[in-house]
């Protein structure tokens, strides 16, 4: 038996992934039930109501007491430094409107599926993140020459694969110099909730989720790339196990309808009576701006252009909406389709990684429209 750091494979298994035709296994309804999406009719809302966020935690929700909390700021830089929570209130702070997704949303539906936590479309939430420019404070701090990486490390600590650590990212010291990158300690004017990482936490916008580092200890400039586990062997896509193949970074774009109608309780499918529906949804790229949603009824085989709302902000999804006639009663199939100024867009179908990551097939929502 393999073990690391006396904990064995039956504690940490490695990855790996369903047999066809397994289904949902226990080791997965409790990561999911864990870590919830954000209910679609959520969409209706600019901002994600506070507590509504979606919700990725790998191990457990550190305990930290703000009065004794410290960020130590350290590694390859002329001038280390270690601040309090209320010296960082002090600073200079701005706020971003932000959509948050994570990497592995849209997870559940792959086949083979890779076991993790299984989510469906809903691994998404919008908030508006204030705190201090990260740019700041290394620049106070003055990386020396030779300065490649910076890691983020959070409080909490588990294991994974095998892989004893305190939850820890690497970003480029470039993209971590990006003026939108921010030191968030308020999230929607409160303060950060435990759960989303108080009392301070990383935000990079236009990134997946597992690069915004929650319960934020310390930041430290490296000399070398960043080597730790949630880089180098997790977030990676790759169809073969034998490849590390290429780290997850920004979101691709992905439109979500708001599910219309009223939804059955176990199925959820939705119930629509025959006449005109105003369809909305939400749409967000992390690589360029959404200018265009599409919608279908028929499943992906036409589409029609919605109309897109004003655009919240450089890192927040988008509105979009569109007038359904339906005068047939029968079942529908709706979808919705985002695409960014840079020319991306979503695949109809899957495509398939072994850790089932940025995975933006267009999201399907079962409708029965019933007579008059
Ligand atoms: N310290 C720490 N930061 C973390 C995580 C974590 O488990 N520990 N999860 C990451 C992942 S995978 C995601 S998707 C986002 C989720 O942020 P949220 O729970 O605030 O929505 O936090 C990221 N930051
Ligand atoms: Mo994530």
């Amino acid at each position: 038996m393999r073990t690391m750091g006396g904990i064995d494979e039956s504690v940490s298994p490695r990855a790996r992934l369903a047999a066809e035709d397994e289904g949902i296994t226990l080791d997965e309804l409790r990561l999911a039930t864990r870590n919830r999406g954000m209910p679609l009719e959520m969409l209706d809302h600019d901002l994600t109501p506070d507590g509504l966020h979606y919700l990725l935690v790998h191990y457990d929700i550190p305990t930290v007491d703000p009065s004794a909390w410290r960020l130590q700021v350290d590694g390859h830089v002329h001038q280390p430094l270690s601040l309090g929570l209320a010296e960082l209130h002090d600073r200079a702070h701005v706020t971003h409107t932000v959509t948050m997704e994570c990497a592995g949303n849209g997870r559940a539906r792959l086949q083979p599926r890779p076991i993790s936590q299984p989510w469906l479309d809903e691994a998404v939430g919008t908030a508006a993140w204030t705190g201090v420019p990260l740019a700041a404070v290394l620049a106070e701090a003055r990386p020396r020459q030779g300065a490649v990486d910076v890691a983020f490390t959070g409080a909490d600590h588990g294991v994974e694969r095998g892989v004893e650590q305190d939850y820890q990212r690497g970003l480029s010291l470039d993209a971590a110099s990006s003026p939108e990158v921010l030191l968030a300690h308020t999230m929607n004017g409160l303060p950060l909730p435990p759960q989303h990482g108080a009392p301070l936490r990383l935000i990079v916008p236009g990134w997946y989720g597992m690069a915004q580092v929650k319960w934020l200890t310390r930041i430290t400039v490296l000399d070398r790339a960043f080597d730790g586990y949630q880089n180098v062997t997790a977030y990676r896509i790759s169809t073969d196990p034998d490849d590390r193949g290429r780290p997850v970074t920004r979101i691709q774009p992905r439109a979500l309808l708001r599910p219309p109608g009223f939804p059955d309780f176990q199925t959820r499918t939705r119930v629509l009576d025959v006449g005109r529906h105003r369809l909305t949804g939400r749409a967000w790229s992390g690589l360029a701006t959404v200018d265009r949603v599409e919608v279908s009824v028929d499943g992906g085989s036409t589409w029609s252009d919605a109309d897109l709302d004003p655009p919240l902000g450089r890192f927040a999804w988008r509105g979009w909406h569109w007038t359904w006639s339906v005068d047939r009663p029968g079942r529908y199939e709706l979808c919705a389709r985002a695409s960014d100024a840079d020319g991306n867009t979503q695949p109809l179908e899957q495509r398939w990684n072994r850790q089932a990551m940025a995975n933006n097939h267009v999201q399907r929502v079962a409708v029965s429209v019933r007579p008059a």
